[in-house]
């Protein structure tokens, strides 16, 4: 079988890094890696192609679809939500008029190719949009459909997205004498907080978690910008990357929804501490809560309702917090740190 081409945004952030290593060790397709930096060694040397440019710019996204008949588009480019918040309209512009420009591309290609393109979109918990704490702890585990009144840029920006992609797999040029119907094959998923031994994170308001075991381990002091009764869902990155190359492989017939819940664990903000702590003693963390950065994390949702991804495509975290912890993030960020001792 000809191996598949794939393009990859955002190839160099967080969960590029997760997912071009997983790919390279699983089959043989054709990764084109985009991003805006150029992707770092461990990237260029896994990748058929690194393209260092901007997904604002349409030339080089026709030039790309001039070149590659892509099956699959891994659309990970994005600013974070605190980045977002700090830069709304550079946000906006990123986040959805570079999403636009990439259906638009995917949709050409697959009227090019006559075959639907898949079209693999990460959103994000920060879709949802909490009034208030008692709300939120009342509420518990949240359901799709749910409490989608977001109040960052990002969010905001994620369920645009969200329903573009719908639009453009089911609604695309509807006036049009002839509709072609079924041209993308959008999936999304909503991922929470996730948490990677690999990379630190930069831009998000989740990076909290991230950050202290990150700082615990390089022997760093951390200052969490949230309270220690913060909670909110979180993920281990292999949990993350699997989830997107299952629903990317999931029969579309079996799937009774354009945008997935995943869910793994919730610890608190003092309960990620805690666990830190068990691992490095020596670690120094104290509390230090940013109240702007806080309302945007008593948002969202304590965590959420996975059964539709569970029902329809078999989703099941390999990671619960004690396995995330003690056989996953402890070891490799302690592998990590000492290398780079
Ligand atoms: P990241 O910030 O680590 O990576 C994003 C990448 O996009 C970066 O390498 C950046 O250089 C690139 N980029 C930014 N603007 C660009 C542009 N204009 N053109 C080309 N590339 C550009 O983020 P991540 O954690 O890898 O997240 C990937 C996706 O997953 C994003 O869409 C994010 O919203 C979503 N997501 C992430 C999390 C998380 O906790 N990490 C949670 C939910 C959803
Ligand atoms: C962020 O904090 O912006 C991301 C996310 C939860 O989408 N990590």
């Amino acid at each position: 079988m000809n191996p598949r081409t794939l393009l990859i945004t955002g190839a160099n952030g967080e969960i590029g890094h997760g997912l071009v290593s997983r790919l390279a060790e699983l089959n043989g397709d054709r990764m084109i890696a985009l991003d805006l930096h150029t992707p770092d060694p461990l990237i260029r040397e896994r990748c058929h192609r690194v393209v260092a440019g901007d997904i604002a710019d349409i030339a080089l996204l026709d030039t790309l679809a001039a070149t590659y008949d892509f099956a699959a588009v891994y659309h990970l480019a994005a600013l974070l939500s605190t980045k977002s918040e700090r830069q709304p309209r550079l946000a906006n512009r990123v986040n959805v008029d570079g999403t636009l420009n990439l259906l638009e591309m995917a949709v050409a290609q697959a009227r090019q190719q006559e075959r639907p393109i898949k079209f693999l979109y990460p959103s994000s918990i920060a879709v949802y949009g909490l009034p208030d704490l008692e709300t939120k702890r009342r509420t518990g585990k949240v359901r799709e459909d749910a409490w989608c009144e977001p109040r960052t840029m990002y969010g905001i920006n994620k369920l645009y997205c969200e329903r573009l992609g719908r639009y453009y797999e089911c609604y695309y040029r509807q006036l049009d004498a002839q509709v072609l119907p079924g041209l993308l094959d959008f999936r999304a998923l909503r991922f929470p907080g996730l948490i990677s031994a690999a990379t630190v994170p930069t831009g998000g308001t989740s990076d909290y978690a991230p950050e202290m075991l990150h700082a615990a381990a390089a022997g760093k002091r951390y200052a969490c910008f949230v309270r220690e009764d913060t909670r909110i869902p979180f993920m281990a990155m292999p949990d993350a990357v699997q989830a997107l190359l299952d629903l990317e492989a999931a029969p579309r017939e079996q799937l009774t929804r354009k945008v997935y819940n995943v869910g793994s664990f919730n610890p608190s903000a003092s309960e990620v501490a805690e666990r830190v702590r068990q691992a490095f003693p020596e670690a120094q963390v104290h509390f230090e809560p940013d109240a702007k950065r806080q309302v945007i994390v008593d948002s969202w949702p304590v965590d959420v309702d996975d059964s539709a991804a569970r029902a329809d495509w078999n989703w099941q975290p390999a990671y619960d917090l004690d396995r995330a912890f003690e056989e996953y993030l402890i070891p490799a960020v302690t592998k990590r740190y000492r290398r780079h001792a």
